[in-house]
C-alpha cells in the first residue's frame, strides 16, 4: 500500500530537505492547490452547470472567452490574492498585471494561465491550468511592478500544472525534482501519485498541428516529412498525438516520451504559445524531468521576457526528439 502523501505533505517535506525553500513557498504552492479544487469543482461539472459557451467576451488575445476561463481567473486571482503571500500576479486572461489587496508582505510574483486548452471544455476534453513563481526583485511589495513579471524562465522558484481529465493530476517542481499528485475527491485531497517524474529521452509521439502545414517554414516541412519515413533504426515513424490542448499534450508526453512543436507559422510567426503562462513554466518542469525546451533555437528559460503576453515558438519534451526538431529548424538537416 502506498503512502498516502498529500501535496501539502509533501511540499513541506521538500522544505525540510531543502533548506533554502522557504515556508513561504509551501503556503504559496498550497494555495494554488487549493484554488486547483476550486476550478475543479466546476470543471467537473462544466456539462451540469450553466457555465459553458461564450461569455461573450473576448481575453487579450482576441480570443473568445468562455465562462469557465473567467471562473477559473477570478477563482485564482480571489482564492489566492486573499492571502497577501503574492505582490504581484500576471494572468493569460489580463491585459494589465494584477495587485492584490493587502500584498504589503508578498514576496513572489504569479504567472498563470488559468484554463489553457479552453475551447476544448464543451467536448469534454482535458483543460489544464499552468502557473509559475517568481520571488520579486523589488525590495517594497507594494511597489511591486511588471518588472517584477518579466523575469527569465530560469529565474522560477516553482512551476506547476493542473489537468482537468480522466483523473485530475496537479504536477509541481520547485526545482528538486517533478512530483504529480491525483486529487482523490473522496478526501478532497491531492494524493502523491507520481513521485520523481523522469521523461524518457526519446519517445515515439509527437505533437505538431499537421492542419497548419501550408503555413510552416520549409524547415519545419522537412522535419515532418522526416519523422514519418520508415526508419526502424532511429525509430521512425513516429506516431502522432495532438489534442490541441497543452496541458494535456505535455503531459502525455512528458510521461510517455515524446515532442511537442508548435513552430512559427505564418499567422503566428513568433508561434503561439504565451512565454510567460506556458512556455516558461513547462520548460522548467521539462529540464527538471530530464527533458529539454527551446524555441527551436534558444532555450526557453534564457529568453529574456520584453512583453508580459509576448508569445514563442516551442519545442518542447524528450531530449533526443527535440534536438532532431531544432537541427531541422536551423537547417543543419
Ligand atoms: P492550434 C489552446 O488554444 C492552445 O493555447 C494550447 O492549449 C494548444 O496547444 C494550442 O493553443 C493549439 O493551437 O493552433 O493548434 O489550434
Amino acid at each position: 500500500m502506498s503512502k498516502l502523501i498529500t501535496i501539502e505533505r509533501h511540499i513541506l517535506e521538500q522544505q525540510k530537505n531543502f533548506p533554502e525553500a522557504t515556508g513561504e513557498l509551501t503556503d504559496l504552492l498550497s494555495d494554488v492547490a487549493f484554488a486547483a479544487k476550486l476550478v475543479r469543482r466546476e470543471v467537473v461539472r462544466a456539462g451540469l452547470v450553466d457555465i459553458l459557451g461564450f461569455a461573450g467576451s473576448t481575453n487579450v488575445q482576441g480570443e473568445e472567452v468562455k465562462k469557465l476561463d473567467l471562473f477559473a481567473n477570478d477563482k485564482i486571482i480571489n482564492a489566492i490574492g486573499q492571502h497577501g503571500r503574492f505582490a504581484i500576479m500576471g494572468s493569460e486572461e489580463n491585459e494589465e498585471i494584477i495587485t492584490p489587496p493587502n500584498n504589503e508582505n508578498g514576496s513572489y510574483a504569479l504567472l498563470f494561465d488559468p484554463l489553457d486548452g479552453s475551447s476544448n471544455i464543451d467536448v469534454n476534453v482535458s483543460v489544464g491550468t499552468i502557473f509559475s513563481i517568481y520571488k520579486i526583485k523589488n525590495s517594497d511589495p507594494r511597489k511591486a511592478d511588471i518588472s517584477d513579471c518579466l523575469q527569465k524562465g530560469s529565474e522560477q522558484v516553482a512551476a506547476g500544472y493542473v489537468i482537468y481529465g480522466s483523473s485530475v493530476v496537479m504536477v509541481y517542481t520547485t526545482g528538486h525534482g517533478v512530483h504529480g499528485f491525483t486529487y482523490d475527491p473522496t478526501i478532497g485531497e491531492f494524493l502523491l501519485s507520481h513521485e520523481n517524474i523522469v521523461t524518457p529521452k526519446h519517445g515515439k509521439y509527437y505533437s505538431i498541428n499537421e492542419g497548419s502545414y501550408a503555413q510552416f517554414n520549409d524547415t519545419t516541412k522537412k522535419y515532418l516529412d522526416y519523422i514519418k519515413e520508415e526508419d526502424s533504426a532511429t525509430g521512425r515513424p513516429y506516431s502522432t498525438r495532438y489534442i490541441g490542448s497543452l496541458v494535456a499534450d505535455f503531459h502525455r508526453n512528458l510521461l510517455t516520451g515524446g515532442v511537442f512543436v508548435y513552430p512559427p507559422t505564418t499567422k503566428h510567426p513568433n508561434g503561439k504559445l504565451r512565454l510567460m503562462y506556458e512556455g516558461n513554466p513547462l520548460a522548467y518542469i521539462c529540464e527538471q524531468a530530464g527533458g529539454r525546451a527551446t524555441d527551436g533555437r534558444r532555450r526557453i528559460l534564457d529568453i529574456d521576457p520584453s512583453e508580459l503576453h509576448q508569445r514563442t515558438p516551442l519545442y518542447i519534451g524528450s531530449e533526443d526528439d527535440v534536438r532532431v526538431a531544432e537541427e531541422f529548424e536551423q537547417g543543419i538537416r
